[in-house]
């Protein structure tokens, strides 16, 4: 079982606690092994496995975080 590489956009970071709270928030969900989110350009990197993680688990933790997925 491999693990994938993806890459969202998230909306509405602007300091770097922002980058954190999504990259824990997303790193706690089963499945998504690594996150790496770009303050600047909102771009999100995410290293997961697809057979565990959908886009919506995607989309619910960087919500619950509070920011938004474009
Ligand atoms: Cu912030």
């Amino acid at each position: 079982m491999g693990l994938e590489e993806k890459e969202i956009k998230v909306v509405g970071m602007h300091c770097p606690s922002c980058v954190n709270a999504v990259q824990l928030s997303l790193t706690d969900v089963d499945g998504i092994e690594d996150a790496k989110a770009d303050l600047d350009s909102g771009i999100t990197k995410i290293k997961l496995d697809p057979n565990t993680v959908s886009e919506d688990d995607i989309k619910d933790a960087v919500e619950e975080a509070g920011f938004n997925v474009e």
